[in-house]
């Protein structure tokens, strides 16, 4: 069984992130979600509109995921890796090369981001809808 991993905020769920995971599963059988803490999206500087509770809900949710993890900290990707028997660490490729270092334990895959969309880009198209 193909394990893939990926981790992200998943915030204001929407058409980039399903992509995004459509193709991760389809790269293995089994795909892990890392869902960005509330504290942790606090190192990343990222505000958040909904709460982990509820992004790791929504995330579950999707058909392509198999399994949702909390992200609390960079570090825990390559502990992730060997525990969890991961064989692909995926990632957008707006993170291309930042995770070079683990094709040490697995293979390394960006894909290509969705254009046009970012849950950013949507908190402001409804400020200015207003
Ligand atoms: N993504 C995408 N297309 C978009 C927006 C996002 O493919 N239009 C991808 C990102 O590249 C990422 C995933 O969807 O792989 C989740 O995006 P974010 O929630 O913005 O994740 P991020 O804040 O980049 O956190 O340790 C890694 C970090 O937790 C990644």
């Amino acid at each position: 069984m193909i394990k893939v991993i990926t981790y992200g905020t998943f915030d204001l769920f929407h058409y980039g992130h399903l992509r995004l995971l459509q193709r991760a599963k389809a790269l293995g059988d089994y795909l892990i979600v890392g869902v960005s803490t509330d504290e942790f999206n606090a190192v990343k500087n990222k505000q958040c509109t909904y709460p982990y509770i509820e992004r790791a809900e929504i995330v579950k949710a999707i058909r392509y995921v198999d399994e949702v993890i909390p992200e609390t900290c960079w570090e825990q990707k390559i502990s992730d890796i060997q525990k969890y028997d991961i064989d692909i660490f995926v990632m957008g490729n707006d993170w291309e090369g930042k995770f070079d270092f683990l094709k040490d334990y697995c293979r390394v895959i960006y894909l290509e981001r969705t254009p046009e969309i970012s849950s950013s880009g949507i908190k402001t198209m409804i400020r200015e809808e207003k």
